[in-house]
């Protein structure tokens, strides 16, 4: 058969076009694109629609899981915030240090002296920032809010950082860059107390009608905004922060940090590190009642659409193909976590746990099992990965992208899993939750016997207690409905002895 020259060109065109686009782990090793960690809070593996979720509709979070790696066993280390944050950032497992969700008056969890992501690649010539949600504790224990805080991100690798202290629920509810509260007038210095209230300062459990937002648990303690909030503050009035802007506000700084650095030599790291949908759920009014599912719902569209906003700003500034994205969540799903806001009421067939069983605060598999995504327009090929994977392994991980010689132990290389779809991740994980860890081996998950309720009834989530051993087999039971820790004796006995081992017990 005569070959048609016409189609020669075309032909080498698309060869060239295949090439470009199956970059192996190889040739991007030792490169320096820009990378951007993008961490929702409370964000369930099925609570975007490119891991299953049908009556909510996340295009933007689609297009990256589409345009990557999209992992089905992608992991936060623990089924809260600060330990998992301990985590991604440190790449140390947070039991060590027995980390716990943090009061906003927390002093620095990370110690200055201790290795961490933004550290390792201002070690490789990096400019890095972190905007959004810290909640790893600031400055000491008698630190004054009125004067700069310190240690604080800056000091444990960010070069820049605007941040909320801890939740956005939790009092101070105030922005703080670079270790200084933003708009403060400091003759109304700010007073924080998480024992006891200020004289006169009325409280969400004693002015019923100042509020807005109703509370279901905790969350009675001073009103800010209308929002009963977890702690006491007093002052700093022209520093408080608006609810219902945080996202407008944190996209803002994120487009200006970006927009700046794509017109530097260095490249940059960003941990933009968001606050849905955790409570309070306070969407713009833009997208005020657009999910029909209440607040939960809208402030996952409205966290949608900053992502489209983020893609289209680093499209705008010409730096799409040499940056990185990881996206996850800093753990699984809540619907009420604290206040009354139809989260449980309108949520219809919705499940933001994606099929898994448990949530926040569980040892079940929801609890830490979360959306994990790496994109890399030009080098990642898309695809789907079953590769198990942890946000802890940041640190070894990125660390080998660069070239850096920085290694924790407890965090893995998995870069060629983040970088390509069929290449392998970890082999084991240890999962925590509220201060209990399991243990994930292959496929299968072991979790010792732990005393304590069963149900967490005020967010209604099973805890993964039990008197007896449990072994699940994950790949055949996802949802963990079958115990088969007596089946399998020898098994159990044998991942017991190595999660002993390594927990160091
Ligand atoms: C809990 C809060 C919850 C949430 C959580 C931290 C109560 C009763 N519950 O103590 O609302 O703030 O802490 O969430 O106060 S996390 O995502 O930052 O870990
Ligand atoms: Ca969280």
């Amino acid at each position: 058969m005569k070959i048609n020259k016409f189609w020669l060109i075309p032909l080498s065109l698309l060869a060239l076009g295949c090439q470009k686009n199956t970059s192996t782990s190889e040739e991007v090793k030792s490169s320096k694109p820009n990378i951007i960690f993008v961490y929702m809070d409370d964000l369930g593996y099925g609570d975007i629609s490119a891991n299953g979720a049908s009556t909510i509709n996340t295009p933007n979070m689609d297009a990256l899981a589409n345009g990557g790696i999209n992992f089905s066993n992608g992991y936060a280390s623990s089924a809260t915030c600060t330990p998992s944050r301990y985590a991604a950032f440190t790449g140390e497992y947070p039991w060590r240090k027995n980390a716990q969700i943090l009061p906003g008056s927390a002093p620095m969890l990370i110690t200055t002296d201790q290795m961490t992501v933004p550290k390792m690649l201002q070690g490789a010539g990096y400019e890095t920032a972190i905007i959004g949600k810290w909640h790893l504790g600031l400055g000491t224990h008698d630190k004054d809010w009125n004067e700069h805080i310190s240690p604080g991100p800056n000091e444990v690798g960010f070069n820049h950082s605007y941040i909320m202290a801890a939740t956005q629920d939790r009092v101070p509810t105030v922005y703080i860059e670079d270790g200084d509260v933003v708009g403060l007038d400091k003759n109304d210095p700010i007073q924080i107390d998480y024992k006891k209230n200020f004289e006169g300062q009325p409280t969400g459990k004693d002015n019923p009608e100042l509020i807005t937002m109703k509370w279901h648990h905790g969350h009675n303690n001073t009103i800010v905004n209308g929002i009963p909030r977890i702690g006491y503050m007093k002052g700093g009035k022209s520093a408080l922060w608006s609810d219902v802007d945080m996202a407008d506000n944190f996209l803002d700084k994120v487009k200006n940090y970006i927009t700046a650095q794509a017109k530097t030599e260095k490249p940059f790291f960003l941990a933009y590190t968001m606050q849905q949908p955790h409570v309070p759920r306070t969407p713009h009014p833009r997208f005020e009642g657009k999910s029909g599912m209440g607040p939960r719902g809208d402030v996952i569209m409205e966290a949608d659409w900053c992502i489209g906003e983020l893609m289209k700003t680093i499209k705008d500034a010409g730096i799409e193909e040499n940056t990185m994205i990881i996206f996850s969540s800093d753990n699984g799903p809540v619907l009420n976590d604290g206040y009354y806001d139809d989260a449980v009421e309108l949520i219809g067939n919705h499940d933001p746990k994606g099929g898994l069983r448990g949530g926040k605060y569980s040892l079940f598999d929801a609890g830490a099992h979360v959306p994990f995504i790496t994109y890399w327009k030009g080098k990642i090929k898309p695809g789907k990965s079953n590769a198990l994977v942890c946000q802890m392994d940041m640190l070894n991980s990125l660390a080998a992208l660069v070239g850096s010689d920085v290694r924790s132990d407890d965090s893995k290389d998995v870069l060629n899993a983040f970088l390509n779809a069929d290449a392998e991740g970890r082999t084991s994980l240890i999962l925590e939750a509220t201060t209990r860890t399991s243990y994930r081996k292959g496929d299968y998950v072991l979790i010792p016997p732990y005393k304590g309720k069963k149900v967490n009834k005020q967010v209604n989530i099973e805890l993964g207690n039990d008197n007896e051993i449990q072994l699940y087999d994950l790949k055949n039971d996802r949802a963990q409905t079958h115990n088969i820790a007596k089946e399998k004796p020898e098994l159990t006995k044998q991942l017991l002895e190595e999660f002993t081992k390594l927990r160091g017990d």
